[in-house]
Order: C-alpha cells, then structure tokens, then sequence
C-alpha cells in the first residue's frame, strides 16, 4: 500500500496541532464585498497575505451547489469511465498527474478553457450528463467573473486608479485566457497520513501565474498557505464564502506591491475535499507589465520586465509546479 504513494510527496504537518495555528487561524482577512472600507481592506490583504477571503457576495447557493453536486457525480464515476475525458493535456480530466512535467499529488480532478472561442473543451466528453455539466459550468464560471472582475475593480479603486476597469477588462474580454478547475481530494487512508508525522500532498505548493483566483471549496479543510516568514498556515474551509488568490500576473501589474500566494493542499482529512477555482487570466497577447499609472513616483524601481500573457504562460507550463517562475522575469 505504501509503495502505491511514494511518488506522492509528503510534507511535514506543523500548522494543524501547534500553538501558531490556534494563535494564527483568526488572521485571514475577510471582506465584506458590503463593507464601505472593503477597497481598503483588500489592498491590505492583498499586500500582506495575496489572499482574503469574501463574504457577502451575492453568488446564489444553488449555483454552487447544483455544480458541486454534479463535480461529485461524475467523481464517483468508475475509473473507466472518467478516463473517457482524459488525459488533461491541458484541458479534460487528470488523474494525480498535475502538468506535464512530473508533478503528482493524491488529487483528480477536471480542467476547463472558459474561452468559448477555443475548441478544446468540445472534445473532452463528460460521462454523464454532458449537457447539464456544461450549463453549470457556464453558469458558474460566469459568477465567478462577475465577481472576480467587481474585487478587481475595488483594488484598482483602492490603488487610486482613475481606469477603474484596468485589470478588470482583461477577465472580461472575449478572449480572457481564463480556466476552470475541479479538483476531488479522495480521503486519505489514515495509516498513510499519520506514517511519521507527516501528511501526503494533495496539491503541492505553487502560485497561480493568472490574474487573480477565485476558490470555494465543501466543508473539507486542506488548503495551507504560505505566509511572508514561509510557515503554511491552514484555511479553515467555508462552503459559504470564496477565497481569493493573488495571481503572479496581478503581483507584477502591482510592481511587487501584492504577494502571488504560495498554497498548497494536504490530503489530512478523512473526507472528501471537493474545489472549485476560476482562474482569471488576460488574453493571449495582453502585455503584462507593472501598470503606469502605479509608476509616477520617479524613485520607484521597475521590477519587472515586460511580458505578454503567452509568453508567461508557455514559460510556466515548461516549469515544475513548485519553481518560481516570475524569477525568469525579474528585472536584474
Ligand atoms: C497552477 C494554477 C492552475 O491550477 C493551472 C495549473 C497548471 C495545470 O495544472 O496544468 C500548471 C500550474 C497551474 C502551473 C505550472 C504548470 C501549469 C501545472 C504546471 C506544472 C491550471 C495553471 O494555470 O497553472
């Protein structure tokens, strides 16, 4: 049994049981989308943490939960029958092979274009009902743009950006490159979790090289984040609410000022972990750079050099999962 994980790395588990946890749990921002001083708030969060969750955001449960529910249908599929929409190279169902470069973690899950335009995701058949699936997809995805584009205006509005739709207008184009991923963390066999201390990796650690994403995930914890002096701290989960992720695109247009969140998933649990993530990307030949608009004070260093989209992307997919791939693109 144990042979079966040992290409699955394994991480120590520090921020479940120790005193920093209980002292740490309560420090993750939360935003009231509500809230008056929210453009404030998230600026501070996104400069602290590259990560905050939101509450009040007016995305019904139905379309969430009609979406989950049909994410946990097709999972409980026979291995057959998934395989039939695999492999996910890059769209379509993976089975823990995450990317094309050796990565692997104790995770399936399924992987979507949200661009209309590319004919990718016609050809993965969904066993099942592949007509509902595709709606709930669409419907969601078109919330979570919805309010992946309003967060994104209140920190162009907290950044006192006139163009309150600078960032925004890149999720919103037709040929926003953005995806969709549903991610199933099977439970965990508890021998192996505990096997010296340590938890299997459901995820490994990496950052999102889009814009910003917008995570929701059951009632199953596992998602860990990185904090700014490297210890991973864990997020207690909340079916309820989303949590946001800092992308590496979004930490370059700031010239540093946000942090692109270093996360990752342990498979600690003896429950299914059910995600759903919208990754909010620009088009393909949008050039990422720090905004101008940021850069009128003359003593402020540009630390970026100028990419487009593309090249970032084509870059990231040559990389582990774990590498640091803005490092390719810092300016010297
Ligand atoms: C991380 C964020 C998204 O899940 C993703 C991932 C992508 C994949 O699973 O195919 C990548 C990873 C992610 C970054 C580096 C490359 C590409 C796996 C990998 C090793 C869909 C994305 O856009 O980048």
């Amino acid at each position: 049994l144990v042979e079966n994980f040992s290409h699955i790395k394994t991480c120590k588990n520090n921020s479940t049981s120790s005193d920093h946890h209980d002292h740490t749990s309560n420090v993750i921002p939360v935003i009231d989308l509500l809230d008056p001083e929210a453009n404030t708030l998230i600026i501070k969060a996104c400069q602290e943490f590259g990560f905050f969750k939101v509450v009040n955001h007016g995305v019904p449960i139905e379309t969430i939960t009609k979406l989950e529910n049909e994410a946990v249908k097709f999972f409980n599929l026979s291995q057959i029958e998934k395989d039939k929409a695999s492999p996910a190279n890059p769209f379509g169902y993976g089975n823990k092979r995450i990317g094309s470069n050796g990565d692997v973690g104790w995770v399936e899950y399924l992987l979507f274009t949200t661009n209309p335009q590319l004919t990718h995701n016609n050809s993965i058949t969904i066993p099942g009902n592949s007509l509902l699936f595709r709606a709930l997809v669409k419907e969601y995805v078109n919330a979570m743009r919805n309010m992946g584009c309003m967060v994104l205006e209140m920190i162009a509005e907290g950044l006192n950006i006139e163009q309150k739709n600078v960032l925004s207008r890149m999720l919103r184009d037709e040929k926003s490159d953005s995806c969709f991923r549903l991610n199933h963390y099977p439970p965990c066999p508890e021998l192996l979790q505990t096997l010296s201390g340590r938890n299997l990796i459901g995820f490994g650690e990496h950052t999102d090289p889009q814009i910003i994403s917008v995570v929701r995930s059951n009632n199953t914890s596992g998602l860990q984040i990185s904090l700014k002096d490297g210890t991973w701290l864990s997020v207690p989960p909340d079916p309820y609410s989303f949590f946001i992720n800092v992308g590496d695109s979004l930490q370059v247009m700031s010239n540093g000022r946000f942090r692109s969140v270093r996360h990752r998933v342990v498979a600690d649990s003896l429950r299914a972990r059910v995600s759903m993530i919208y990754f909010g990307g620009p088009p393909l030949s949008e050039k990422i750079a720090p905004l101008s608009c940021l850069m009128e004070e003359p003593d402020e260093q540009i630390l970026y050099n100028e990419f487009t989209w593309s090249e970032y992307k084509m870059s990231a997919y040559k990389t582990r999962l774990g590498d640091n791939r803005l490092s390719l693109f810092e300016r010297k």
